[in-house]
């Protein structure tokens, strides 16, 4: 529609000449520039960055520990109206932001409009959660006694962000961090850190103190791996890797500190289950969302299509036939279905992945792809059937499906498969049956059930999203309990009368 055209239209106007450097107050930055390309075309440099060194990252730690308590001291509502007005801004903002999502990530225009809105959603969504839970809260309790209970900050917080939501899981982490009371140091991913550092710059605008919110792009050793097993932090909220969540779990543990808190949202080996009864047009429309939106660069993204024998051969056509009309290429036009892959890295898996289903899996589509892409990491959406989960080893984090049929008897099998994985975030269902709805989504060790629809976008406050086992720790993102995991308890209990002794224990003595 025209309102979309027109934001098109600015997005692509918008050229900056964007910078990342560590936001660290008193630190002396020194170190190469480093330049960031266009994953939509490698030969255009769109920006510059610059690494945080070990002296940085000490300064960070140091700063952050100083600023905290101020920061914790304030009442929640007054944190919550800076990530408001943080919100405001970004809303105000929109273009530079989805031309920042394109540009850095990749993504397609419609995908760069839900990155935003996501964002704008987790500020709102916790600023409001901190409004309610962070209200000291009064206990019943005897007479000659007050007790309550009061949320607080843990102290320092690292919020370590991937770069396939470059701007609503990075400010989602954060704001959750701050709201809660914790002081912020933020490492994004090294594929995002333009966009990054331009959200930083707009919490600080928005009101809160730089040495509260500090940013520091670098790599996993220099930067994660510092922060990580310092005993000055408290917690750290994580969205990656399985295996990178491990070693961050092992960093915390191992430290001479108080235990830290980990917070983990990690990969999937996400199903799509259709029996006989669901609608074959319906159906393949939402596997096609379901796995190849985002260049299928989502973890909740579908990997693997189940469909029932009865129905196998008509979606494996139908989903031929839509693959073929997918348009795959400049993530800047409105008529790109799917853009980039994010780095040549992730190309090249990819790649292997599907040199090695060119000998056991049959190949079902490959979609067509324009003359735009000869310059960029562009992976075609794939489709193959597989006779067996198990032939997957990994998760294939891009646009390929796997299809595996299953009969009527097998319902047990195809959910014993997808627990067998370990993973445990999204899983989808296409049925008309309500007994075999509820039979999957009892048995599934899954985060989150969509049915009948596709199995991505989790919204805030309305979808929590997260997931189980190697898919992470939880709690949900964007849900009720995720806050409260960011803050420590503290039962105040006060003796109201002049004699000494216990109230509580007269009481219930
Ligand atoms: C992720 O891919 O890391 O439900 C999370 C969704 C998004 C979250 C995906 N809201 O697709």
């Amino acid at each position: 529609d025209d309102q979309l055209r027109t934001l098109a239209t600015q997005v692509n106007a918008a050229v900056a000449d964007w910078r990342a450097a560590p936001l660290v107050p008193g630190a002396s930055l020194s170190g190469p520039q480093i330049a960031v390309t266009n994953p939509a075309d490698r030969r255009q440099t769109i920006g510059q960055w610059q690494a945080a060194d070990a002296a940085t990252v000490e300064r960070a730690l140091q700063n952050a520990v100083a600023a905290q308590p101020a920061w914790d001291r304030m009442p929640a509502a007054s944190r919550a109206t800076i990530l408001e007005h943080a919100a405001d801004l970004l809303e105000q903002r929109m273009p530079q932001y989805i031309a920042l999502c394109t540009r850095e990530a990749g993504k397609t225009i419609a995908d760069g409009v839900a990155e935003v809105r996501e964002a704008v959603d987790f500020l709102r969504y916790y600023a409001g959660q901190a409004r309610k839970l962070f209200a000291p809260e009064p206990l019943p309790g005897p007479t000659g006694e007050s007790n309550t209970l009061q949320l607080q900050g843990r102290g320092v917080f690292v919020c370590i962000s991937p770069w396939n939501f470059p701007l609503a899981i990075f400010a989602g982490q954060i704001a959750a961090a701050l709201a809660a009371g914790n002081a912020v140091i933020a490492k994004p991913a090294e594929q995002t850190n333009l966009i990054g550092h331009a959200a930083v710059k707009l919490l600080h605008e928005a009101g809160v103190p730089e040495a509260v919110l500090q940013f520091l792009p670098g790599d996993g050793a220099t930067v994660g791996a510092a922060l990580t097993k310092d005993p000055r932090v408290a917690g750290v909220a994580f969205t990656g890797s399985t295996d990178t969540a491990r070693a961050i779990n092992r960093s915390l543990a191992a430290r001479d500190a108080a235990i830290g808190v980990l917070i983990a949202e990690t990969g999937g080996q996400n199903a799509l289950i259709a029996d006989s009864s669901a609608l074959p047009e319906q159906l393949v429309k939402d596997a096609l969302a379901s796995a190849f939106t985002s260049a299928g660069q989502r973890c909740s993204a579908a990997r693997v299509l189940y469909v029932q024998d009865d129905i196998a051969d008509k979606v494996i056509d139908m989903l031929a036939g839509a693959m073929a009309e997918l348009s795959v290429g400049d993530p800047g036009l409105l008529s790109t279905d799917v853009g980039p892959v994010i780095d040549s890295d992730a190309l090249k898996l990819l790649e292997d992945h599907a040199a090695k289903m060119a000998g056991i899996a049959k190949p079902i589509a490959t979609a067509k792809t324009g003359d735009s892409i000869a310059h960029g990491s562009f992976f075609a959406p794939r489709a193959w059937e597989l006779q067996s989960l198990s032939q997957l080893t990994r998760e294939n984090f891009g646009p390929a499906l796997h299809v595996i049929r299953w009969k009527a008897d097998q319902l047990d099998q195809v959910i014993d498969a997808i627990n067998g994985s370990g993973y445990g975030l999204t899983l989808g269902i296409h049925s008309r049956i309500d007994d075999t709805i509820e039979r999957i989504a009892a048995r599934a060790n899954v985060g989150n059930i969509y049915v009948n629809r596709n199995q991505i976008g989790a919204v805030v406050g309305v979808q929590p999203f997260g997931g189980q086992n190697l898919s992470g720790t939880g709690p949900k993102a964007g849900g009720p309990h995720y806050l409260p995991r960011f803050a420590t308890e503290k039962t105040l209990t006060i003796n109201t009368t002049a004699a000494g002794g216990n109230a509580s224990l007269l009481t219930l003595g």
